[in-house]
């Protein structure tokens, strides 16, 4: 059952769909204290044994139990262990154990997700205003309370089936003749692909919905070319709009006020890529309603699919941050001239080091600009965390306008949940680090359970130089998600499947992620259907199985299948936990599936570099077909089953 409660007058997130009359009375949960004299506070006693999930996008492990979190959307590209925000904001968290709650803090400014981390058995959660809307549900499970969450949160997102293809994406890709280079590399090794991102370089000048027509001289009769060989080019979209006279994006949201305002009603300007650049208020529907027309353009050149970025927003420095750095910079060294060799100067070139650090995405910028909601103007920072969720619902909505029989691929970096119900999501910039395939893993289920289930990190890592080895497994667990990018920052080391030894193991890798996309798509489309989950953390089948409960590493992915990849340099396999009796099926590069069936426990299983492997459940099987280079030409005709009836009879041993 789920109940909602009102405290102050909270702002309207359009996170819930579902009609939930409030009660009236305070609620009244087990456990559980309320406070709403000094901002809210939510304090809750845990049981030793109780597992706390959720937050989706967030740091740390599956349970969250034992560490701090704050939603707080932020451009932030070291997502090391101790950080505690990430460019989400997913404030659902379900309590298990003897009794299972789901909370919902639907609050868009910053809150604090205390689990354990002050007290071991306190959970507080924490906001500055007492102005929210809290819902609790009551649930039989953990995976209960989820399905119940999922249905009032409405129905999430499904992309066209070729987003389910494997893409190739990479700062610092120029021209046409370097997007060449990559379906080349691609198609000349055979290796499957369906997608071809173009990161910010396409643009002319960085503006919003242009395209740079000297490194693209005819980019409708590219796209379209590219779309022959069954190659989809999906173009980013960031968040700022170049100030630019004549730019007429820029022209007309000034025209029409659709930019975010300082107080005095001038419009906010901050430097971003283009430079200095206005915010589209996203908050304002009218706003959103321009802005997302304008993906009309390239649409209308043939695009199908878009990435949005830097919608934090994202904003390197403002106006008035360089105008205060500057007053900081004349002060101390004013100071300098005058007492030399003070003590308080010595830390000088530091301060002013970190003066110019914290210019960007700045606290201090987000009280500088308004939103305009319906006539009432909005301090951005009291809903800061709704920015990347109505940029990517202004997409979204315009597209139901201007192709409306069509499925577009649109995912957004920053999120709010709401926004599940209009696109999915990548997880920022990682890093080509083995821990963060294994934060990939864990990212999974929760941000399912918030609803965004077309989700995927960047594969090899987005910063830092990435190994052969780091990629295959990554890419190994890239099979399963919904999202399978390989992504790299400007400057790191190339890391597209082709510029590595034995290309063939990629190749191999990436061909089973092929043989698995009926699977993979309908599972996908089951789920969101039925607001379900595509993975699952094991606890969500098992519950009475601590061993279950406890699992960190593995994956439930629909019905049927378990994953388990290998997250450790120079491992020739690694420990798996079977809760049951299941078949290990692994596909081998000579294109050959080894099956074994194995008892429920502690296993030790081999998986190469160039293997995949998986578990199916007993008595379930999976489609597969055979593999092929375009989503396209998958041919259906081909579909044999995988899989074991718990009776004596194997699939495909016959
Ligand atoms: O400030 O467009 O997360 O995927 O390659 C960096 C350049 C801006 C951040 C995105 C990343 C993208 C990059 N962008």
């Amino acid at each position: 059952m789920v109940k909602k409660y009102i405290f102050g007058k909270p702002f309207e997130t359009d996170a819930v769909t579902a009609q939930i009359q409030p009660e009236r009375s305070a609620p009244q949960i087990e456990n559980a204290r309320i406070e709403t004299d000094k901002g809210f506070r939510f304090y809750y006693e845990m049981n030793d044994t109780d597992v706390i999930y959720g937050l989706g996008e967030a740091n740390r492990g599956i349970d969250k139990r034992g560490y701090i979190y704050v939603s707080r959307c932020s451009d932030d590209p070291d997502h090391s262990e101790d950080k505690t925000s990430f460019y989400g904001a997913h404030n659902f968290i379900i309590i298990s154990g003897v009794k299972n709650i789901g909370l919902f803090f639907d609050y868009p400014s910053d809150i604090t997700f205390d689990i354990g981390y002050t007290g071991m058995n306190r959970i507080d959660i924490s906001c500055g205003r007492a102005d929210l809307y809290l819902y609790v549900i009551d649930g039989d499970s953990a995976y209960d309370v989820a399905r119940q969450f999922r249905k009032i949160i409405g129905k999430s997102y499904i992309p066209p089936k070729y987003a389910f293809g494997f893409g190739q994406s990479r700062w610092g890709y120029k021209n046409a003749d370097d997007i060449e280079n990559v379906v080349k590399g691609y198609r000349g090794n055979k290796i499957p692909i369906d997608m071809v991102y173009l990161d910010i370089d396409y643009m002319d000048g960085y503006k919003d919905f242009t395209v740079d027509d000297r490194r693209f001289p005819d980019f409708p009769e590219f796209v379209k070319k590219m779309r022959s060989k069954n190659i989809r080019l999906i173009p980013i979209i960031d968040a700022g709009v170049k100030i630019e006279k004549d730019y007429d994006v820029y022209e007309e949201g000034v025209k029409y006020g659709y930019f975010c305002k300082r107080e005095d009603g001038t419009d906010f300007t901050a430097a971003v890529w283009p430079g200095w650049t206005h915010f589209p208020d996203m908050l304002n529907a009218d706003a959103r309603k321009w802005f997302g027309r304008k993906y009309k353009r390239l649409i209308d050149q043939g695009i199908e699919g878009f990435w949005n970025d830097m919608n934090e927003p994202a904003i390197f420095y403002s106006k008035e941050g360089i105008d205060s750095l500057n007053e900081a910079i004349i002060e101390y060294a004013d100071n300098l001239k005058s007492n030399e060799g003070d003590e308080e100067t010595e830390g000088l070139p530091g301060k002013i080091k970190e003066a110019f650090e914290n210019l960007q995405n700045s606290p201090d910028d987000y009280r500088r600009f308004y939103h305009n909601v319906n006539g009432k103007m909005i301090r951005h920072d009291m809903v800061h965390n709704l920015y990347g969720f109505n940029m990517t619902r202004a997409a979204a909505e315009a597209f139901e306008e201007i192709v409306p029989d069509k499925r577009i691929l649109l995912f957004s970096r920053s999120s709010y949940i709401g926004m599940h119900r209009y696109g999915g999501v990548w997880t920022g910039d990682n890093k080509s680090w083995w821990s963060h395939i294994l934060l990939n893993l864990k990212m999974m289920p929760s941000l399912n359970m918030c609803g965004f289930l077309y989700a995927g990190a960047d594969l090899g890592g987005f910063g830092c130089n990435a190994t052969r080895d780091l990629v295959l497994r990554w890419l190994a667990f890239g099979v399963f998600t919904p999202l399978m990018r390989n992504h790299a920052a400007l400057g790191t080391r190339n890391q597209e499947c082709y510029q590595f030894e034995n290309v063939e193991d990629f190749c191999h890798i990436i061909k089973v992620r092929y043989r698995l996309i009926p699977y993979l798509y309908s599972e996908f489309v089951k789920a969101a259907e039925n607001d379900d989950l595509y993975f699952k953390p094991l606890g969500f089948v098992y519950p009475d199985d601590r061993y279950a409960v406890l699992t960190q590493d593995q994956l439930m992915l629909g019905n049927e299948i378990m994953v388990a990849p290998v997250y450790t340099q120079n491992a020739e396999g690694r420990y798996v936990y079977l809760p049951e009796e299941m078949m290990f099926a692994k596909f081998l590069p000579d294109g050959s599936i080894s099956r074994q069936i194995m008892e429920k426990g502690h296993h030790y299983v081999d998986i190469a570099l160039n293997e995949v492997g998986l578990f199916i459940k007993k008595g379930k099987c999976i489609p597969l077909v055979d593999a092929a280079l375009s989503v396209e030409e998958i041919d259906m005709s081909t579909l044999t089953m995988l899989g074991y009836d718990g009776a004596g009879y194997v699939f495909g041993e016959d």
